[in-house]
């Protein structure tokens, strides 16, 4: 049976690993709300469909459904994926799921963050989202995990990337942004990733994505696929407003040391041409009040580095850009020549606010 642990990770001794250590399975929500996904969330359920199928090529997958689309999920999936019936507010797995912490024995515990929708009654995305909030403990409970659950410190998976090694990414526009902790200063909240996931360095990137509507969480700009080298998204383009975050990112990292003194290698992946919401799309979406709108001609914050690390694959979006597609496959294939590259067309996905990392939630081996 799975129990509450009133101390840390880092005082039991458990770390965060990084994404690209084995993994035991990984965790999905079924996408539904008609404010967020258009078309009544079939266009997005086929992406994520997509998604699931290709990371169970891979690993387990754990697709967590709603009551009231349970039998259209099980209908629509493979049996390769297990549903597991969850109630919930979206479909975000990354940032509602537990972080899993490891220890040398190779046992597992998980971490329950608070989740606030990205800003609670300041930014946030959406209002309620205490179902979202209890999906973490959920999951642990569902494989028995003990875990540590923290009374009010707001975070989500997407706002950190680490190294497994001691390093961790964040982003100072996410992490230190209103609606989460402002009662916390950066040293504080330095000291909350250090004691809860065994971290001995935080970096920190002024800026992430272009207009990301999560404040910038760190795993739509960087992504680590090994200790020391990290894929950063990119443009040339001076007269993008991108340019200015990606190179800030580039010239820190560059002169900045990881956790075990380690110069960190950075490997560019030039971002798609702009990607807009186009008036079908925009027309698809119920317009509810306190609901971030998707308007027609909104940039969307696309990005290659949103992509999953699967056991023996990588899940990459694409976004129908036949040249910078093409390039990101080839570069991520060089990155990981042990691993089968697989590119998704997620333009779905990104009309909801985020990509294929953000759906999905590595559980490690242990
Ligand atoms: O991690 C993410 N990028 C989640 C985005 C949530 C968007 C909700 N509309």
């Amino acid at each position: 049976m799975s129990k509450k642990i009133n101390n840390t990770p880092k005082k039991d001794g458990f770390r965060m690993p990084g994404e690209f250590e084995k993994h035991k399975g990984c965790w999905m929500i079924w996408p539904e709300r008609t404010d967020n996904w258009r078309n009544g969330a079939k266009p997005a359920q086929k992406a994520y469909i997509e998604v699931a199928e290709a990371i169970a090529e891979f690993e387990p997958v754990t697709m967590c459904v709603s009551q009231n689309q349970f039998m259209a999920a099980k209908e629509m999936l493979s049996s390769k994926i297990r549903l597991v019936e969850m109630s919930n507010d979206d479909a975000w797995m990354r940032d509602v799921g537990p972080t899993f912490v490891v220890n040398d024995k190779k046992n597992v515990r998980g971490v329950d963050w608070r989740f606030n929708a990205w800003g609670g009654l300041v930014d946030g995305l959406y209002f309620p989202w205490d179902k979202d909030d209890q999906i973490a403990k959920k999951v642990c409970e569902i494989e028995n995990i003990d875990y540590y659950s923290l009374e009010t410190f707001i975070l989500e998976g997407g706002s950190i990337h680490t190294d497994g090694e001691g390093t961790l990414i964040a982003t100072e526009a996410c992490l230190l942004s209103e609606g989460r902790n402002p009662n916390l200063s950066k040293k504080e909240i330095e000291n909350m990733l250090k004691e809860y996931l065994s971290i001995e360095k935080v970096l920190w990137l002024p800026h992430g994505i272009y207009l990301d509507e999560t404040n910038e969480h760190v795993d739509n700009i960087v992504h680590y696929c090994k200790p020391g080298v990290l894929v950063l998204a990119w443009t040339d383009d001076p007269n993008d407003p991108q340019y200015a975050y990606s190179k800030a990112a580039y010239d820190y990292l560059s002169k900045e040391k990881d956790a075990r003194g380690r110069s960190i290698e950075i490997i560019k992946l030039h971002i798609p041409d702009e990607v807009l919401i186009n008036k079908e799309e925009s027309e698809g979406v119920d317009k509810v009040d306190g609901t971030l709108p998707r308007n027609e001609g909104a940039r969307q914050a696309a990005s290659y580095a949103n992509f999953y690390i699967a056991n023996g694959g990588v899940i990459v979006p694409t976004f129908g850009d036949e040249m910078h597609d093409k390039m990101a496959i080839q570069t991520l294939s060089k990155v990981f020549p042990e691993r089968k590259i697989v590119g998704i067309y997620a333009r779905e996905i990104l009309l909801g606010g985020g990509n294929i990392h953000c759906i999905t939630q590595q559980q490690p081996l242990g």
